[in-house]
């Protein structure tokens, strides 16, 4: 097939060098049932609000059908953006809905970024490790990835040296639960980040699908809440994936104007607007509040598959393994002896059975490190969750 799209097309510069994401490649083998997959970044099904969404989409189809089913702005149902800018502004920034862009997931966020901010070239600085499926939507822009210094507790700010930051046309950081690691930033660094960044002139993107999902520890002001004081430059996306259901592929960005204005031109390129149903539904749900009640019921679920992933891990992975204690989120991230390759252990581990994601392709702009991974505690039941872990526990042991 390959070969034989080869000589029908002549495929661009930019297309020869794609390259598939490995968690859609693992999300493949992972659909059969009998797998038992701590591998994609699967909210868990028992927490979609199928009634609330059921309802909501009736109650717009039925009060406002006609204009639900016609085209939209490309910035965004006006109401839907008013409530983004509130929900960020009750967070500490201060956002107005002019400031607001409806995406088509925030994946589509990352996308436009690249498309407006990245030249062939550019320098994009990135953690180490960092989401995978950011590195692959800024790769289709060709940028020169260089990796920022960061340890357990994540970036390491005073590792933002002129030098590095020098012509940077951005940092992409996670500072919540951070994909892959679990890893988040603590109050100390998210105000010496912005404010290193505002001294360099850094824009900062801040990605928080993750940032609701809070089970342990306080929660802490996100850097776009810190960056009026400091004068820093950030750019959020936000998402109702991993709050609502990823099905609906809806998420928001907030940026200065000037930003924002590009990003309006570059998705009237890509698709128009978001759809006009969709975001009307989902306006119809949080407008009365409907996420207060219903994320306590989803950190708790997730706490609890934490939790009992974490006492697998204990119980099954050898002393010389140790992992990341996450304190919200859906990652836990391992690090092996140094002589295990993770994407190895992987085609042994399909082979019995279980999948998780290597942790290589986390890494970009430096050093891969091939004995970690990641693994999502929050879809597979919970006796699962052990007979999975017991199975990696004894290929780890047996690895040669
Ligand atoms: O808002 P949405 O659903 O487009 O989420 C994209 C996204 C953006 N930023 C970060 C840090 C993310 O983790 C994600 C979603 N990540 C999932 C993961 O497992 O890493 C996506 C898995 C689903 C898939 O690739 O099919």
């Amino acid at each position: 097939m390959d070969q034989q799209s080869d000589s029908l097309f002549s495929f661009s510069e930019r297309a020869r060098q794609l390259t598939s994401s490995a968690i859609r490649e693992i999300l493949k083998v992972t659909e059969r049932p009998e797998i038992i997959s701590f591998a994609g970044g699967l909210p868990a099904p028992e927490g979609f609000p199928v009634q609330a969404v059921q309802a909501a989409y009736d109650r717009v189809l039925s009060t406002a059908g006609r204009n639900a089913l016609q085209y939209g702005p490309t910035e965004g149902y006006a109401p839907l953006r008013a409530w983004v800018a509130e929900h960020l502004s009750a967070q500490g920034a201060q956002v107005s809905p002019a400031q607001v862009l409806i995406l088509s997931g925030s994946q589509q966020g990352l996308d436009l970024l690249g498309k407006v901010l990245i030249d062939p070239g550019s320098k994009v600085l990135v953690e180490t490790p960092s989401y995978l499926g950011a590195l692959q939507s800024f790769s289709l822009y060709q940028p020169r990835f260089k990796a920022v210094p960061s340890d357990e507790g994540g970036l390491l700010p005073q590792a933002l040296t002129p030098e590095l930051a020098a012509d940077a046309r951005f940092l992409y950081a996670l500072p919540n639960f951070q994909n892959p690691t679990g890893r988040t930033l603590d109050l100390a660094r998210r105000h010496a980040l912005v404010q290193a960044a505002a001294r360099l002139g850094l824009p900062l993107v801040e990605d928080d699908p993750y940032g609701e999902l809070r089970y342990a520890g306080e929660p802490l002001p996100g850097l776009l809440a810190l960056a009026g004081q400091a004068g820093a430059n950030v750019v959020r996306l936000g998402s109702f994936s991993k709050v609502l259901s990823p099905g609906l592929r809806l998420g928001y960005l907030c940026a200065a104007p000037a930003l924002i204005d590009k990003l309006v031109q570059a998705k009237q390129a890509t698709d128009l607007h978001t759809a006009s149903l969709t975001q009307m539904a989902v306006y119809e749900i949080v407008k009365d509040g409907f996420l207060a009640e219903h994320m306590p019921r989803v950190r708790e679920r997730y706490r609890l598959q934490c939790e009992y992933m974490l006492q697998a891990l204990s119980e099954h992975f050898p002393a010389q393994a140790s992992w990341t204690v996450p304190q919200g989120g859906m990652f836990i991230w391992v690090t092996l002896p140094a002589h295990i390759d993770t994407t190895r252990l992987l085609a042994q581990a399909i082979e019995r059975g279980v999948a998780f994601v290597p942790g290589a392709p986390f890494y970009a702009g430096g050093q891969a490190a091939h004995n970690t991974l990641r693994l999502s505690f929050v879809t597979v039941p919970q006796e699962k969750i052990r007979a999975g872990v017991q199975v990696l526990g004894e290929l780890i042991a047996a690895y040669r």
